[in-house]
């Protein structure tokens, strides 16, 4: 089999990518390792900067997040009982739109199978080989047949466990990551939000905020210790958490029935290329950031739009774009890297700090630190325009 551009994962950015190719002409195949339902059942992420909703709407895939994505001119900051308002459109005048994941991938493959995209599900041992040479293959097998694709490139859009960043060579390769000794336990509740804007919240018990997928569904974060086990957190004691440390007076969290709960450990990551000969990385494959600032969604849309104009350039006759993807990408990623830790240090409590007055300390200085960026309009414009999305 011969393709011009292999996509692995079929994720957000290999869907993306895909769409790209797709409206340019450009053949492509994108093998995923997970089923289609389960590529489908995935949760995740729910804020789209401005820039990365005008890309998917360039591409024509806007219809669904125009008619249910719930658009945000801000968000409050929250902390010792004060609720403060952010207002982006105001600072900055843009804005984020709260549309799931889930629903913009359902959007895209549904848009794929209608062109009758090549997309390869169930596809085991996906393993590229002879990218830096000038016929890279990827083997794959499916349903006990072994297969190989044959590509001009090879682009890794399999997220943080996929096999493509391995692949890269070791002597190119310098890594540089952090991990946070705290996870997010979420939830999906059936129960109109009781917010406008999204609610991120510094409490002495931990962070907590209130997000949206719906008009009638809540999206509810928890901070809990790096190893909590999701047995040991009832729907009981996740509402008990949830307004206790969302709590102010005058102000109401609506419970409702809990569907779905799970624990996500938080981590920065950032890989030192993004390429190497005709292999590409894109989105989580390449980086990650934990999820306070909104941005692995967006920063996996931002290196697709980058990687894909590079792609149809280099068809074109300018090989420049794509010998420069990788430093333009990782440029920019090391700003969103910058906000993220910067977002979560700032709401997020160190329980595991042992000595009392060094974690009162800390947690003082973060009140400090809000009560500057709440009162500071160059502060507040600082955090609207990272939030609301640095340029592509
Ligand atoms: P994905 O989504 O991980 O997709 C990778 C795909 O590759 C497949 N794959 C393979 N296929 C073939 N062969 C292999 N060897 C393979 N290995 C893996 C996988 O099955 C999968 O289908 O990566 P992608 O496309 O780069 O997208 C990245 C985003 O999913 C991720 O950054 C966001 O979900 C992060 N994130 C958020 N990002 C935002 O921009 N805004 C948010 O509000 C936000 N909230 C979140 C988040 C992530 C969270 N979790 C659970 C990690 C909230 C949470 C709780
Ligand atoms: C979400 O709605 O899932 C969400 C929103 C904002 C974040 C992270 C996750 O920072």
């Amino acid at each position: 089999m011969q393709t011009s551009v292999a996509i692995i994962g079929a994720g957000p950015a290999g869907l993306l990518l895909g769409h790209i190719l797709a409206q340019a002409g450009v053949p492509f195949v994108i093998l995923e390792r997970s089923s289609r339902e389960h590529v489908l059942g995935r949760i995740r992420a729910g804020v789209l900067e401005q820039g990365s909703v005008d890309i998917v709407a360039s591409l024509g895939l806007d219809a669904n997040l125009r008619e249910r994505g719930l658009e945000h001119g801000g968000i409050h900051l929250q902390y010792e009982g004060e609720r403060r308002h952010v207002d982006f459109r105001e600072l900055v005048g843009r804005t984020v739109t709260v549309y799931g994941q889930q629903a913009l991938v359902t959007d895209m493959l549904a848009e794929h199978e209608r062109l009758g995209s090549d997309i390869v599900f169930d596809a085991s041992d996906v393993s590229p080989r002879g990218t830096d040479g000038a016929d890279p293959v990827v083997g794959y097998t499916r349903d006990g047949i072994r297969h190989e694709l044959h590509s001009d490139f090879v682009v890794g859009a399999d997220g943080y466990h996929g096999i493509c960043r391995p692949s890269l060579p070791s002597r190119s390769l310098t890594t540089y990551e952090r991990s946070y000794p705290f996870a997010w336990l979420g939830i999906l509740a059936d129960v109109a939000p009781s917010t406008d804007d999204l609610i991120y919240a510094l409490h002495p018990d931990g962070f907590a905020m209130h997000s949206m997928r719906s008009r009638r569904v809540s999206r509810l974060y928890l901070q809990v210790e790096p190893d909590a086990s999701i047995d040991d957190w009832s729907d009981e004691r996740i509402w008990d958490g949830l307004q206790t440390r969302l709590g102010v007076d005058g102000w109401t969290l609506e419970q409702g029935p809990i569907t779905e709960k799970s624990i996500t450990p938080m981590r920065s990551f950032v890989t030192s290329t993004l390429s190497s000969g005709r292999l590409f990385l894109v989105g989580d494959a390449g980086h990650i950031v934990p999820p306070t600032g909104a941005k692995g969604l967006n920063s996996a849309i931002a290196d697709v739009a980058l990687l894909g104009r590079a792609l149809l350039e280099q068809r074109a006759g300018d090989d420049a774009p794509l010998a420069s993807y990788s430093d333009q990408a990782l440029a920019r990623q090391w700003q969103v890297q910058h906000f993220s830790q910067w977002m979560t240090e700032m709401l997020h409590v160190h329980h595991e700090v042992p000595d009392a007055a060094a974690r009162a300390f800390r947690y003082r200085s973060q009140v400090g630190q809000l009560e500057y960026v709440t009162g500071s309009q160059h502060a507040m414009a600082s955090l609207a325009e990272q939030y609301a999305g640095l340029p592509f």
